[in-house]
């Protein structure tokens, strides 16, 4: 059987994630580098292009104008103002540029055509454009495209059953249904969760299975450890540890091998020996820039520091992964 598989069991994937540490991440270091140039890190950049005031009440998210978290909300920027902060990533060595507002959903409006502006004239640079605007129809889809959108990022965030109990003004099946809408448009899907919002390993094991069961296997998949954002409902929980954040990134990586798997939110408290572990582990990409959307990340420096430590190069853009079929099963003598 080749190793990208839509048929993983949940039991498949929780003897995967309950291997000793070591052994796991031996396992999936070596299916990274059949699948992956692991000396390659892709390196994304963020930019909140309309933050706060949503009207959703995701509870990690400290852009709910539900909750009383302290960040500074705007309305959508300028185009010229969005495209000078591309030209800055892509200065800085970013490959890719994600463009994220605080939407339920898109509406057809002008902020929608201004998105698509914005989205020709990064794409014009040469970056990979992404966006993370929501809920999207099928023809707002196929116009983000037509713009030149590379990836679109939309989180099934946890397991189906946890997901109630995190947001309640939109279903699991709301989520399935705008990527099955941006995979019929043409674009990539980009699709993760979140650790540490007080779920159970299962749920972050079934979120996996539900992302193998996409054909084809989302190209990106962002693992965030929760950043607890004061004033939001999470505020309270504990940070993860790194052990956890090397457990999932290895089994997102035997799980999704060919997936490009980003150490996403929650870098900022992991140590650089964790990150490094994260890296052999199997993830490929970050977020660089010293602020995720509102939230904060580490400083460019350190970055840069810690790729030279590692020998990490960034990867170009629109890359393809290596297709070459394994010959490691993830079930031998397990
Ligand atoms: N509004 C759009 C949506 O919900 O799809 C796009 C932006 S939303 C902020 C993007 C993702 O950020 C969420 O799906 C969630 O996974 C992540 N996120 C938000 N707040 C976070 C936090 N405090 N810690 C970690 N990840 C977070
Ligand atoms: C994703 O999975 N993580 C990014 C991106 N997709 C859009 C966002 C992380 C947000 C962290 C909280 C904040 O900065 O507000
Ligand atoms: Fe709104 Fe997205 Fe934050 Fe949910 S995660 S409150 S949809 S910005």
């Amino acid at each position: 059987m080749g190793d990208i598989r839509n048929n993983w069991k949940l039991e498949e994937i929780k003897e995967i994630y309950e291997m000793p540490l070591l052994e796991l991440v031996y396992r999936a270091s070596t299916l990274h580098r059949q699948h992956n140039d692991p000396r390659e890190v892709q390196v994304s950049s963020l930019l909140s292009i309309k933050t706060g005031k949503c009207s959703e009440d995701c509870s990690y998210c400290p852009q709910s104008a539900r909750h009383k978290s302290e960040i500074e909300s705007h309305k959508l920027m300028d185009v010229d103002a969005v495209v000078a902060c591309a030209k800055q990533a892509k200065a800085s060595g970013s490959s890719r540029f994600c463009m994220g507002a605080a939407w339920r959903e898109v509406k057809d409006d002008e902020d929608f055509d201004s998105i698509l502006e914005m989205v020709k004239q990064v794409d014009a640079l040469g970056m990979e454009v992404c966006c993370t605007l929501g809920m999207l129809t099928e023809s707002q889809a196929k116009k983000l495209k037509e713009a030149g959108v590379y990836a679109y990022n939309h989180n099934l965030d946890t397991s189906r059953e946890y997901y109630s109990k995190i947001i309640t003004t939109r279903t699991y099946d709301d989520r399935l249904e705008t990527l099955e809408n941006v995979r019929n448009a043409g674009m990539t899907i980009c699709c993760g969760g979140i650790l540490g919002m007080g779920e159970k390993d299962e749920d972050r094991l079934k979120m996996l299975q539900t992302l193998s069961q996409l054909t084809p296997h989302p190209e990106s998949v962002p693992i965030n450890a929760l950043q607890p954002v004061p004033g939001t409902p999470l505020e309270k929980n504990e940070l993860i540890s790194v052990w956890e954040m090397i457990r999932m990134i290895a089994t997102t990586r035997i799980v999704l091998p060919s997936a490009v798997v980003r150490l996403s939110a929650g870098r900022i408290n992991f140590s650089k020996e964790g990150q490094a572990l994260c890296f052999l582990a199997g993830a490929n990409s970050i977020f660089a820039g010293d602020k995720l959307l509102t939230q904060p990340n580490p400083k460019q420096n350190e970055d840069t520091e810690l790729f030279k430590i590692l020998g990490l190069k960034s990867r170009p853009a629109f890359k393809e992964p290596i297709k070459q079929k394994s010959t490691l099963s993830v079930k031998q003598d397990i």
